[in-house]
């Protein structure tokens, strides 16, 4: 029985990025050991405290900016090369960031764009697909790396308004889990905690790039904005 000065509860499930160009073995930005947080993953969609379960994609162009391969030499070594990126927003195009260089992973339609099998992709009551703008990279599902969110450019970055999704729902509580910990996991949360959610990350149901460095940068950056960091047997989670 809810007590009458309990905080209101009513969380929602965001699994990212579960495709196989994430995973081993041969996933080409493979994050080590990414495909045994499946069974973990699919034992949170099961439970039943969840108002809504929403997946994310990575599904970018061929041209996408963040790909090493769309820019020239000596500035295009994946995983080592950073560019500058342009705001694409209409007149913010002064505005710049450091982007880091990708393989080329989760085309649009391709197989390494799939979220992997062992995921029972069919507790997801939605799937968001994000990166979709070839000029700017999109961690996040809920904005780009500029955080612009405006209609006119989201519509060509992410095919679903993930904030408004959990509005609809009333949610007051974002768990995030998946791929990768330290940038669509990370920037996730944050945003789940910008837009006034209580964002948490689950951390064992989540994988780095850099587990070492990486991990300890987010969870800086998560203690900045309020983001918690739980672990899938907490308390919250058995409510
Ligand atoms: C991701 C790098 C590039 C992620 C996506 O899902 O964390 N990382 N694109
Ligand atoms: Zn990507």
């Amino acid at each position: 029985m809810a007590l009458q000065n309990e905080p209101e509860f009513i969380p929602a499930l965001i699994v990212v990025d579960m495709q196989e160009d994430f995973c081993p073995p041969n996933g080409s930005l493979a994050v080590g050991d990414a495909r045994s947080i499946a069974p973990l993953i699919n034992s949170l969609l099961e439970l039943p405290i969840f108002a809504i379960r929403i997946g994310t994609q990575d599904w970018h162009p061929q041209n996408h900016i963040s790909f090493a391969s769309n820019h020239v030499p000596p500035n295009n070594k994946p995983f080592e090369s950073y560019i500058e990126m342009n705001n694409p927003a209409p007149g913010k195009a002064l505005e710049t960031k450091q982007q880091r260089l990708w393989p080329v992973h989760c085309v649009a339609s391709t197989s390494g764009a799939t979220i992997i099998p062992e995921i029972s992709d069919r507790k997801l009551d939605v799937l968001a697909k994000k990166g979709m703008d070839s000029r700017v990279e999109m961690y996040s599902v809920f904005s780009d790396a500029f955080r612009n969110m405006d209609p006119a450019l989201a519509r060509q970055s992410v095919d679903r308004d993930v904030k408004a999704l959990l509005e609809e729902k009333k949610v007051t509580d974002v768990f995030v889990v998946g791929l990768a910990g330290d940038y669509c996991v990370k920037f996730t949360a944050i945003d789940a905690a910008r837009a006034g959610f209580r964002s948490w990350v689950i951390e064992d149901a989540t994988k780095c790039v850099d587990p070492g460095d990486g991990w300890q940068q987010a969870l800086a950056e998560f203690e900045e904005v309020g983001v918690i960091v739980t672990k899938s047997d907490s308390k919250e989670l058995a409510r």
